[in-house]
C-alpha cells in the first residue's frame, strides 16, 4: 500500500490546548506523524510519495468559500494586531447571539468559524492544513487511478471540521473533500466509515442531507464524550439524507468485543449500500492507553479491523485522524494496514 505524507505538517507544533480547567501542551503534536511515518517504513507498508500541489477549488466543494478563503488569513492577521502563541478564539454565536455577521477583529472572526477552542493556529499552521489537504486527494487520486488502498497520512485530521467550522484540532475534512471529489470524478456513491475515538461531527453536518454519501460512526457516547453535541443513535439523516447516517455510540469502557460488533454491523450496512469506494476516516485513539480517550482496543485488535474491512473488497483510501498515545500510535495505525493487506 502507497502512503502520503509531506514533512510541511510539522510547523502545526507547539500548541496548547485547554483540558479540564488547565492550558496544557496539544496533544494533537507533529510526533504523531513522524512515529507512523517511521513504522510505515519499518514495516515495509510500501512507499512513501509526497502529495502533488492542489489549488483550494475540492475544498471549497465542501467547504463554504468564506470559511476556506479565511483560514490563510488567521496568523497574519493575529500577528498583525500584536498578539503571539496560538491564535484562538473565546466567543462563539451561540443560541441567543448573531451567526451571520462576522466580525472583524481576529479572535472574534476565529470564534465566528469555529464551534471549541481547539484548532489552534500557530506560524506554520495554514501550510500545514493544505499539505494535509493536499495528501489525502493525492492519496484518492491513487485509488481512482486503480490502487486497491492508499494511506493518507493527514496531519492535522479533519472529521470535526464542517461545512463553515474548525474544531477539534480539525480544519479542512480532508476525508470530507476526497469524498466528494471522488463523486466528481464519477463514482455513484461513497460510503466514510469512521472508527475515530470521537463523533465525527463535521463529517456527518456536511452529508446529513445527502443520499450519496454514506457516513458510518463508531465513537465515545456524546452524552459523555466530545464532541458532545452530536453522535447520537437517533440521528440517521435527512430528506433524501434519510437512513444513511448511522451512528454507534458506545460507553466508556468499550473493548474490542462490542466495538468489533459495532464495526460488524457498520460493514454489513456499507456492503448494502454498495459504494463504488471506501473512506475510512482512520482514528486509533480507542486504544486502551490512549491519553484523552476511554475505550480499551488493545494493539492485537487493530489488524482485526483492517482485516474486516478488506472483506468488504472494495477501493479503499485510509484517511489519518486522532490517536495521542505517541509510542503506539505507528503500531496501531499501521496495524490497521497490514491487517488490511492480510499479513
Ligand atoms: C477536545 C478533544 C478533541 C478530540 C480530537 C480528536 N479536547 N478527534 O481526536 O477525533
Ligand atoms: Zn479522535
Amino acid at each position: 500500500m502507497k502512503t502520503v505524507y509531506s514533512p510541511l505538517h510539522a510547523g502545526h507544533g507547539g500548541t496548547m490546548e485547554l483540558v479540564a480547567g488547565e492550558i496544557v501542551p496539544g496533544f494533537e503534536k507533529p510526533s504523531r506523524a513522524e512515529i507512523i511515518r517511521a513504522r510505515v517504513e519499518s514495516e515495509k507498508l510500501g512507499p512513501v510519495l509526497p502529495p502533488r500541489p492542489h489549488d483550494l477549488t475540492a475544498a471549497k466543494r465542501i467547504h463554504r468559500a468564506d470559511y476556506i478563503d479565511f483560514l490563510p488569513t488567521v496568523y497574519p492577521a493575529w500577528e498583525a494586531s500584536g498578539r503571539t502563541g496560538s491564535a484562538l478564539p473565546f466567543t462563539w454565536p451561540t443560541r441567543g447571539l448573531r451567526g451571520d455577521v462576522p466580525p472583524e477583529t481576529i479572535e472574534a472572526r476565529l470564534g465566528f468559524y469555529s464551534f471549541d477552542a481547539g484548532a489552534p493556529f500557530v506560524k506554520g499552521t495554514w501550510e500545514a492544513i493544505k499539505s494535509s489537504y493536499e495528501v489525502a486527494l493525492t492519496a484518492a487520486a491513487l485509488v481512482k487511478d486503480g490502487e486497491r488502498s492508499a494511506f493518507a497520512l493527514c496531519r492535522p485530521p479533519g472529521h470535526h471540521a464542517g461545512d463553515a467550522f474548525m474544531g477539534g484540532y480539525c480544519y479542512i475534512n480532508n476525508a470530507a473533500v476526497v469524498a466528494q471529489w471522488f463523486r466528481d470524478q464519477g463514482a455513484a456513491r461513497v460510503s466514510i466509515l469512521d472508527v475515530d475515538y470521537h463523533h465525527g461531527n463535521g463529517t456527518q453536518q456536511i452529508f446529513y442531507r445527502r443520499g450519496d454519501v454514506q457516513v458510518l460512526n463508531l465513537h465515545g457516547d456524546p452524552m459523555t464524550e466530545y464532541p458532545f453535541f452530536l453522535g447520537h443513535a437517533d440521528e440517521k439523516g435527512e430528506g433524501e439524507g434519510e437512513g444513511f447516517n448511522v451512528n454507534y455510540p458506545m460507553p466508556f469502557g468499550t473493548g474490542f468485543d462490542v466495538w468489533g460488533e459495532a464495526l460488524e454491523d457498520a460493514c454489513r450496512k456499507l456492503a448494502a449500500y454498495a459504494p463504488d469506494v471506501v473512506i475510512v476516516s482512520l482514528g486509533v485513539d480507542t486504544f486502551e492507553k490512549d491519553p484523552i480517550s476511554q475505550f480499551k482496543l488493545k494493539s492485537s485488535d487493530y489488524p482485526a479491523i483492517g482485516r474486516r474491512i478488506a472483506k468488504l473488497g472494495l477501493p479503499t483510501l485510509f484517511v489519518m485522524e486522532g490517536g495521542y498515545a505517541v509510542e503506539e500510535i505507528g503500531i496501531n495505525a499501521v496495524g490497521v494496514l497490514t491487517g488490511f493487506e492480510g499479513r
